[in-house]
């Protein structure tokens, strides 16, 4: 959708790519807290000038607004959202020792889980192991503590029955990890309650709302509001 230029003159950028994870969990917190943004589709093998002004590493997303606002990674973007407007009745760390815990979720999806995962999707890029080796150090390291998470309390979301800023950050890097094989996803894995965590989160129209397509940005465009 795109909007008259005077009102959205004052929201903030977001350089987005549809199908990045990293991407997909800024849109998703974005869109949970209730605030627009001007998004920016990028093509990777493009990337526009203005985004490797902002970001010489050239990775998305990017969040750019007035007053000197500028967030190089999707965490960043996430917490940044949460703190200005967190929806109602979702769960918030409300301790130190949540916040940490929280922080080490974060941390292992984001390092050797998302190293595993690669290993596993692309297995001839990643030669030390194969891809069952891989696919294995994902489960042993990840799901299958999130398997006991879940379990531990029988709700829908990660901690609880209130969905918080770690479902969303991960639901993307599981989604990919489950659609490498999805017979052995939905066959094999037994993973039981992740599984049925990601499609409660993939089908919900949060989820749905976040993977429209738009064409690829390019200077002059009139802004699309996300
Ligand atoms: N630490 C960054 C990582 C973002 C990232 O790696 N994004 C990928 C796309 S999924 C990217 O922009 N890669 C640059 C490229 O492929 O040229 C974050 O959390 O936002």
């Amino acid at each position: 959708m795109t909007c008259p230029a005077a009102a959205a003159d004052t929201l903030p950028v977001l350089y987005s790519f549809r199908r990045c994870p990293y991407a997909m969990r800024a849109r998703l917190a974005l869109r949970a807290c209730g605030l627009p943004v001007r998004l920016r589709e990028v093509v990777l093998r493009q990337k526009p000038a203005a985004l490797l002004a902002l970001n010489p590493a050239g990775t998305v997303p990017v969040l750019h607004g007035p007053q000197g606002l500028l967030l190089l990674h999707s965490l960043e973007i996430m917490r940044w959202a949460f703190a200005k407007q967190a929806p109602a009745g979702w769960w918030q760390p409300r301790s130190p020792a949540e916040v940490a815990l929280e922080a080490q979720w974060l941390h292992a999806n984001d390092g050797d889980f998302k190293r595993a995962l690669d290993g596993y999707k692309y297995p001839e890029r990643h030669p030390s192991q194969s891809a069952q080796d891989w696919r294995e150090q994902a489960v042993a390291g990840q799901l299958r503590p999130l398997e006991a998470q879940l379990q531990s309390h029988g709700q829908a979301h990660v901690w609880g029955a209130e969905p918080g800023l770690l479902d969303l950050a991960l639901w993307p890097f599981v989604r990919q990890f489950a659609q490498v094989d999805a017979a052995w996803w939905d066959r094999a894995s037994g993973l039981d309650a992740v599984r049925a965590w990601l499609r409660r989160g993939l089908s919900g129209p949060l989820f749905e709302s976040v993977m429209d397509k738009y064409p690829a940005w390019q200077p002059g465009d009139a802004d699309v509001l996300f």
